[in-house]
């Protein structure tokens, strides 16, 4: 026996579409976003990949396209369950700038430590400034300590393993196919657990918008059966892959 577990990453965003830094920002989808989670919904009806359960980050691209995704797979009863800690990478100062701009001013070996090191973080937000998330209802039975002004991928990971154990891993436990609608970043973070990626490997791993990635995991360790789980459809995600990693470059 298996555990399955399905990654999606949220459809295009109004920010991914204009190429700016999102983070924490809210922003919504993409009319293309919406079609991209529509079609995933769509690919895990065809492969009968039918979630029991959904977990979602509180951003509303990952909401909007858990509901779309599952809509489309005549899924919208399920059970939600939400974590802030599903939340994308806090993207600290770069919050709403342009990734092209910023590749320009600072350089490409700057510009790709900010994106992809493992450990260095971007400079941290100004609290108060247009988009920190101060006061942000949401967050607000955080403590303070909590709340990030921004983070490197080992500290998205650091804080989103608590809920993969306290959270995700009792629905798999539990025989339940589980659907995990997150972001570019907390799904390289997770992604990285499962497959026990080194700190080198993860910087080169790219994780395509609304492209269902199926998981099936020993029911025991919950080690994947197949090293970096399974696309539905694996051209397109290798060639939305592709285009992520060379964000900011035209
Ligand atoms: C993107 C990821 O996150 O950007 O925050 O800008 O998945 O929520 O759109 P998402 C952002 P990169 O780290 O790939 O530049």
């Amino acid at each position: 026996m298996t555990a399955t577990l399905v990654l999606l990453r949220h459809g295009e965003s109004e920010w991914n579409a204009k190429n700016l830094f999102t983070g924490w920002v809210d922003v919504r989808l993409s009319a293309s976003g919406e079609d991209e989670a529509r079609r995933g919904g769509r690919l895990l009806a065809e492969a009968d990949l039918l979630p029991d359960v959904v977990h979602t980050s509180l951003l509303r691209r990952a909401i909007n396209t858990s509901e779309l995704a599952l809509a489309e797979a005549g899924r919208s009863w399920i059970p939600v369950k939400r974590s802030w800690r599903l939340n994308e990478r806090h993207y600290g100062a770069l919050q709403g700038k342009d990734k092209a701009a910023t590749l320009a001013e600072y350089g490409e070996e700057q510009f790709m430590t900010w994106r992809r090191s493992y450990d260095v973080p971007p400079p941290a937000i100004a609290a108060g400034s247009e988009f920190s998330q101060d006061g942000d209802a949401r967050y607000a039975d955080l403590a303070p300590e909590i709340l990030p002004a921004t983070e490197c991928l080992k500290d998205v990971l650091e804080r989103m393993l608590p809920y993969w154990y306290d959270g995700i891993v009792p629905d798999l436990r539990a025989g339940k196919t589980v659907l995990v609608a997150a972001h570019g970043n907390s799904l390289r973070a997770l992604v990285k657990h499962l497959d026990g990626m080194t700190d080198e490997a993860v910087v080169k791993l790219n994780i395509p918008t609304g492209m269902p990635l199926r998981y099936e995991l020993d029911e025991t360790t919950l080690a994947p059966l197949v090293a970096g789980g399974e696309y539905l459809d694996p051209e397109a995600a290798a060639e939305a892959a592709a285009k992520v990693a060379a964000q900011g470059k035209k």
